[in-house]
C-alpha cells in the first residue's frame, strides 16, 4: 500500500466502540470490513441497520453500508490495517480477562501480510499489546516482528485507546485527541498515519505500555473523583446538609472542581478499568481500591435511605425515575439505578413503578415483583413518592408545581428547588 492510497481496514468487534469506529473510518473513504462473532450483529449491519443505540449512528451506518464502504462478516479477511475493539471484561476477583483480545489477535495473525498494521483499541491491562505481539510472533514465525528483529519489521503493532463518551461517540471519535502507543516508535508512526485520516483531534505518539496505562488512568481519575463526591453526599446526609449546594459553593474556588454524587457508578468503563490498575499493582493502589468500594457502596446507602422513606408511608405507590446508568441514554449495563430499583421492587412488591423513557419494556430483574413501567404523567398522577435514579433531561425539566406535595428522594440532585419532605409526609399521613 502506498502512503497516499486509502488502506483497507478490518475492525474486529462491532459493539459500542467497534461499530461507530468502523463507520467513521468507512466515511473517510476506506473500505472497511467489520467482523463480529454474532450472526445477528453481522446481518443487522449488512442490512444497513444497527443493533445498539447511539446518537446519529443509524444514519451513518445506513449511508456507508449503502455506498459499499462498510460491510460485516463473521470471518476476518486480509486487510492493510486491523483494528481490534473487543471486550475486556474481568472475571472472579476482578482479574482482567484478555481472552477475547487474544482470540481476535489469533484470527488477525492468520490474515497478516508484510506491510500490515495491527492496532488494539480495547481497554487493556498494561502489557497486553506486548502479549498480543508475542502471540502473533508465535503464530507467524515467517514475519519479522517489531521489537524482535534487528531488521525493519514486516508489520506494525500499536495500542490506541478509544476515549469516547456514550451518547457523543461520533462527535468524540472525530474530535478527541488520540494517544497512540507503538511497540516501537516506527509502529506508532504507522498507526498515526492511519488515525490522521479520520481524527481531527491531535494524535500524540508514545509507547504501547504508556498508552495502555493512560486509558486506565483516565477512567480511574474519574472514579476517584466521583467517589469523593459520593462520600461527601453520605456525610451531608448525616449532617443534614444539601451536598449539591456545598459542592456548588466549593466549586466557586478557582482550583476546585468536584464532580456530582449519584446512586453509584455504572457502565462498562469507569467501574471496571480501575481494577486493571489495582490488579497490576495491588499493594500500591489503596486509594483507587477504596474509591471503587465507596462508589459500589453508594448503591447500598441509597437503597437503605429509600427504604427508610418508603417504610414511613405504608401502602403508598413509589415511582423510580430512571434505570439507565447515566443521563439521556438507553444503556442499562452495570447500572446502579437498575440495581436499586430492582432491589426495591423485590423488597416492596406491587408498590414500585418505573419511569424510564428509554425503555419500551422492563429489563430483567423485576420478575415476579408486580412492577409496572409507566410514563412521567402517570407517575405524577399516581405516585406520591418519587425517587430519582437517573438524571435524564426529561426528568430534570419537570417543573416544581408538578412535583409539589410529593415526597422526593433525589439521588442525582436534578430538582434543587424541591422543598424538604416534612410537609409532604405529614399531608400524606393525614390523607391516609
Ligand atoms: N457519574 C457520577 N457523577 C459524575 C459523573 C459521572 O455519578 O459527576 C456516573 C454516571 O452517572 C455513570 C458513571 O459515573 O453512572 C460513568 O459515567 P461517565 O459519563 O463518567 O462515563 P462513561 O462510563 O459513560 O464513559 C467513560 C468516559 N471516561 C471519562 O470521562 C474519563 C469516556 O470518555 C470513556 O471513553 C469511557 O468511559 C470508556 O469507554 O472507557
Amino acid at each position: 500500500m502506498l502512503s497516499d492510497e486509502k488502506p483497507s481496514v478490518c475492525v474486529l468487534g462491532l459493539g459500542y466502540i467497534g461499530l461507530p469506529t468502523a463507520a467513521v473510518i468507512a466515511r473517510s473513504g476506506c473500505k472497511v470490513l467489520g467482523v463480529d462473532v454474532t450472526d445477528h450483529v453481522v446481518d443487522t449491519i449488512n442490512s444497513g441497520k444497527i443493533h445498539i443505540e447511539e446518537v446519529d449512528l443509524d444514519g451513518l451506518v445506513q449511508g456507508v453500508v449503502s455506498r459499499g464502504t462498510l460491510r460485516a462478516s463473521l470471518m476476518v479477511e486480509p486487510a492493510d490495517v486491523f483494528v481490534i475493539a473487543v471486550p475486556t471484561p474481568f472475571g472472579d476477583d476482578h482479574v482482567p480477562d484478555t481472552s477475547y483480545v487474544m482470540e481476535a489477535a489469533t484470527n488477525v495473525a492468520a490474515a497478516l501480510k508484510p506491510g500490515d498494521c495491527v492496532i488494539l483499541e480495547s481497554t487493556s491491562p498494561v502489557g497486553t499489546t506486548e502479549k498480543m505481539r508475542d502471540l502473533i510472533a508465535k503464530l507467524r514465525p515467517d514475519l519479522k516482528i517489531p521489537g524482535m528483529t534487528k531488521d525493519i519489521p514486516d508489520i506494525a503493532i500499536s495500542y490506541c485507546p478509544e476515549r469516547v463518551l456514550p451518547g457523543k461517540i461520533l462527535e468524540e471519535l472525530t474530535n478527541n485527541d488520540r494517544c497512540i502507543g507503538g511497540i516501537t516508535p516506527r509502529c506508532a508512526r504507522k498507526a498515526l498515519g492511519f488515525y490522521r485520516r479520520f481524527v481531527r483531534g491531535e494524535c500524540v505518539t508514545t509507547s504501547a505500555r504508556a498508552a495502555e496505562m493512560t486509558k486506565l488512568v483516565e477512567n480511574s481519575y474519574r472514579d476517584v473523583n466521583i467517589a469523593f463526591a459520593n462520600e461527601l453526599s453520605i456525610v451531608a446526609d448525616q449532617m443534614d446538609l444539601d451536598v449539591w449546594e456545598v459542592i456548588r459553593l466549593a466549586n466557586r474556588h478557582p482550583r476546585v472542581n468536584i464532580l456530582q454524587p449519584g446512586p453509584g457508578v455504572g457502565g462498562h468503563c469507569i467501574a471496571v478499568d480501575p481494577w486493571f490498575i489495582i490488579h497490576g499493582a495491588p499493594e500500591h493502589t489503596p486509594l483507587i481500591r477504596i474509591a471503587r468500594e465507596v462508589n459500589d457502596g453508594k448503591v447500598g446507602h441509597v437503597l437503605e435511605q429509600a427504604s427508610l422513606m418508603i417504610d414511613e408511608l405504608p401502602g403508598v405507590q413509589v415511582a423510580c425515575f430512571g434505570l439507565a446508568f447515566k443521563a439521556n441514554i438507553d444503556d442499562f449495563r452495570e447500572s446502579p439505578a437498575l440495581k436499586i430499583a430492582a432491589k426495591l421492587a423485590r423488597r416492596y412488591p406491587g408498590r414500585i413503578n418505573i419511569v424510564e423513557p428509554y425503555a419500551s419494556e422492563l429489563p430483567a430483574g423485576f420478575e415476579g415483583t408486580d412492577t409496572k413501567l409507566i410514563d412521567i404523567d402517570e407517575a405524577l398522577e399516581s405516585c406520591p413518592v418519587m425517587i430519582t435514579l437517573t438524571d435524564h433531561d426529561m426528568f430534570r425539566s419537570i417543573p416544581l408545581d408538578e412535583r409539589s406535595g410529593k415526597v422526593v428522594y433525589d439521588t442525582r440532585g436534578i430538582w434543587p428547588d424541591q422543598p424538604d419532605n416534612l410537609q409532604a409526609v405529614t399531608d400524606l399521613r393525614l390523607a391516609s
